[in-house]
């Protein structure tokens, strides 16, 4: 739960802070749509589809690892209802599939993989079921919790569940009424470090699936009238679908775009959440692998150059002339958000000007400004709640997609 002692300043938990800090997390989204071709399966599939021919989960996790990904999602159940486990409580999973002779697990190749490569691991798990017969009535939450309690039982420490809130028609035409509660009960009892992502009380969904944040974005949300802890996530493909389509291999995001994205979600106080799809052998097609590896090395050049750091409100004389356009702005989270307003500014022959404003801050705020020339830099605190614990570096960085408008 977050940590609420302080009813006017909330702040992380130990877990959510963790989970800020890692700033890149990955979904993967495999299952029978990979090989439907689909994006919405309707559960009448044959579980003889699921076949990869060469599942290979650590080919995922030393792509996410080159990418600067810390930990990667599994859609262990998609709305189909196929399970990627070999569920006690269907008949409608790997059991059934000429996969390994029906001897497979791929959330156990996934875990395993995740750990072996030092990544975090969390599952998304479908609540709306088209497949299962029992979707509209109350015994479907038991069949939910069931499944729940299975993966969070047998895989190890799991550090994230995602549950997204689509409900449709299940097989029989009728519609669930998820008991979210017992849900999230269940989650907090097996696995009392997963935070509960989208429906639930931990991580929430910025409200758009092209991986943008606000400008501004604040973890502090105003729930029943009281603020909360609630930061935000930016779930989006690397791909136009979620699932991997061979026809969609020359339309893997440029690098350009990715990293518009990271400064719209990472740079914007915002969990990104890329997500890559396995292709039918059950690996990353070479064309997302290779734009992982690009990416990883193009965040990481942006950071290479450093001209000058400083904390809160102190200008920084840099010794002479010398020119940046990054400006990165990072809080103290652990203490809450304090900040909520300010602007940077550099000193050019001898005036100070302003080059970057903002509100929130929170884990980080990166600013691609247009070359500027300075001898000095400070950051101007207008507004805060408290003392600003504010550490703030500039870089002279390589620019790359959209920048300085
Ligand atoms: C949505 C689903 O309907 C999509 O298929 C995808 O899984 C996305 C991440 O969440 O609710």
């Amino acid at each position: 739960m977050a940590n609420q002692a302080c009813a006017e300043r909330p702040a992380p938990s130990a877990d959510q802070l963790a989970w800020q800090k890692m700033e890149l997390t990955m979904f993967c989204h495999f299952g029978v749509n990979t090989y439907t071709d689909r994006e919405w399966g309707d559960g009448t599939e044959d579980e003889a589809i699921f076949n990869p021919s060469d599942l290979d989960c650590s080919q995922w996790t030393r792509a996410a690892k080159q990418g600067g990904f810390k930990l990667l999602i599994l859609t262990a159940k998609h709305h189909d209802g196929f399970c990627l486990w070999p569920s006690k409580f269907t008949e409608h999973s790997v059991r059934k599939s000429p996969w390994k002779n029906g001897r497979g697990d791929v959330v156990r190749e996934f875990v395993d993989a995740c750990r072996a490569d030092g990544l975090k691991a969390g599952l998304y798990l479908s609540p709306w079921d088209r497949h299962e017969k029992t979707y509209g009535t109350d015994a479907y939450n038991d069949y939910f919790r069931n499944q729940l309690a299975e993966l969070l039982t047998d895989y190890g420490t799991l550090d994230e569940v995602w549950f997204d809130g689509a409900c449709g028609e299940g097989p029989n035409g009728r519609k669930q009424t998820y008991d979210w509660e017992s849900y999230q009960a269940l989650i907090r009892k097996l696995q009392p470090h997963a935070l509960i992502a989208i429906m639930g009380p931990d991580i929430r969904w910025v409200g758009n699936e092209s991986g943008v944040a606000g400008e501004g974005e604040s973890s502090v949300q105003t729930r029943q009238g009281r603020p909360v802890w609630h930061p935000a996530e930016c779930d989006v493909s690397i791909r136009p679908g979620w699932f991997h389509h061979a026809q969609e291999d020359d339309q893997v995001k440029s690098l350009e775009h990715l990293a518009d994205i990271y400064f719209k979600s990472v740079g914007r106080n915002s969990v990104l959440l890329l997500n890559v799809p396995p292709d039918s052998r059950g690996q990353f097609a070479a064309p997302d692998v290779l734009r992982l590896h690009e990416f990883g090395r193009t965040i990481r050049g942006l950071f290479a150059n450093e001209i000058a750091q400083g904390v809160a409100s102190e200008a920084v004389e840099f010794g002479s002339a010398r020119t940046f356009n990054l400006v990165n702005l990072q809080e103290d989270i652990a203490q809450g958000e304090r900040v909520r307003s300010y602007h940077v500014e550099a000193r050019r022959n001898g005036a100070w000007v302003t080059v970057a404003l903002g509100t929130a801050i929170g884990q980080r705020n990166l600013h691609r400004i247009a070359d500027i020339t300075a001898d000095a830099a400070r950051v101007v605190i207008n507004k805060c709640e408290g003392e600003p614990l504010v550490m703030w570096s500039l870089y002279c960085a390589t620019p790359i997609g959209p920048w300085g408008q």
